[in-house]
């Protein structure tokens, strides 16, 4: 199968970034096609890069729908545009953000989210009231690393990640940690020894989601709120 991995960002390093997560987790046979779009912003930080990002997303998944690639995962931990992906999309479409707490909530009772900055943190709450996941997370906390610091060999983005979870584990009862950004992916399996609890990449929990949706045969729905966009001039 080949599965369609959006950074809906236009930063390429961390599109190569969660390409090789992506490549980590995918089975065997499946094939991970992982783009960003070339415009919108660099890095989506809040509310406004948020909106500015989902022209470019879905013109993304309007070309894999066309290519004909079997799932799509958009690889920026707001799921960005999901719900207007989902209604373009025939195939499944599986945001990173959520794909994370439900994994989250497979092995621990309460677990927490470790994001970027504070701007990022009302978006990421807003989604776990709108999957239904609120009670089980115990707190989503900003580590204060802008995203493309994540991308900077020298910068102290570890050891603010790391300060976060030992205050996740220490004060919110936290028994799980969700990273709250794809530009974290190469960090889960490190923080997971280092802490000693499960610590969950969304980008590859999106991919192993995306495939056991293709696996069962499930399509995104074309009733309700993903019916096909109608037809219309749209300038
Ligand atoms: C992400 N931003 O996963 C989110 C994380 C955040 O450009 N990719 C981004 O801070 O909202």
């Amino acid at each position: 199968m080949d599965i369609l991995v959006v950074n809906p960002n236009t930063t390429v390093s961390m599109t190569e970034k969660i390409r090789r997560a992506a490549e980590r987790a995918a089975a065997p046979g499946t094939r991970i096609v992982a783009v960003n779009p070339p415009v919108g912003p660099e890095s989506i930080e809040g509310f406004y890069d948020d909106a500015l990002a989902v022209p470019g997303l879905l013109a993304e998944i309007a070309k894999g729908e066309a290519q004909g690639v079997s799932a799509h995962v958009i690889a920026c931990f707001d799921d960005t545009g999901l719900d207007a992906a989902r209604a373009l999309a025939a195939a499944p479409v599986v945001g990173i953000g959520e794909a994370a707490f439900h994994a989250a909530s497979l092995v621990a009772g309460r677990f927490a989210v470790v994001t970027t900055l504070p701007c990022s943190v009302p978006a990421i709450e807003l989604n776990l009231l709108r999957y239904g996941l609120a009670a089980r997370c115990a707190r989503v906390r900003a580590a204060e690393v802008p995203v493309l610091a994540l991308e900077e060999r020298r910068s102290d983005a570890c050891e603010r990640i790391d300060a976060q979870i030992a205050a996740a584990k220490a004060e919110d009862g936290a028994e799980a940690i969700v990273l709250g950004c794809a530009g974290m992916a190469d960090l889960a399996a490190e923080l997971t020894a280092r802490h000693g609890l499960p610590v969950v990449d969304g980008v590859a929990a999106a991919v192993a989601l995306a495939e056991t949706l293709v696996r069962l045969g499930l399509r995104t729905s074309k009733l309700g709120g993903y019916a096909p966009p109608l037809p219309k001039r749209r300038a």
